[in-house]
């Protein structure tokens, strides 16, 4: 009986376990998610123009035309040099405010990023 009571709670145990690793990935895809505060390059537009994020997110860029693109901060924060085909750049903002950049091949493509 003792045996089979432990059976069971070690059962319901491992289901809570189970349960909680799941909520946990869940939490963690979430977090991961939020991380990997991503804009792509593609046909020579950034998408999304304007992102916003906490303060101390990264955001990571990934070109995705066959013609380089660079991240170049308007005030001269950041700058990803020529990002090749799927080449990606990540920034840190440890400040709010909102940041414009520009790609500095083509100047037409404007976005910004909300820090908050
Ligand atoms: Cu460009």
């Amino acid at each position: 009986m003792l045996t089979k009571n432990f059976g069971r709670n070690l059962i319901n145990a491992f289901a809570v376990t189970a349960m909680l690793a799941t909520t946990s990935a869940a939490g963690t895809g979430a977090a991961m998610a939020q991380d990997a505060n991503a804009v792509v390059m593609k046909n020579f537009d950034f998408a999304p123009m304007s992102i916003t994020v906490k303060v101390g997110s990264s955001v990571t860029w990934k070109n995705l035309d066959g013609e380089p693109h660079t991240v170049t901060s308007v005030d001269g924060l950041f700058r990803s040099g020529a990002l090749d085909q799927n080449d990606t750049f990540t920034f840190k903002f440890e400040k709010p405010g909102t940041y414009k950049y520009l790609c500095s091949i083509h100047p037409r493509m404007m976005a910004s990023v909300v820090v908050q």
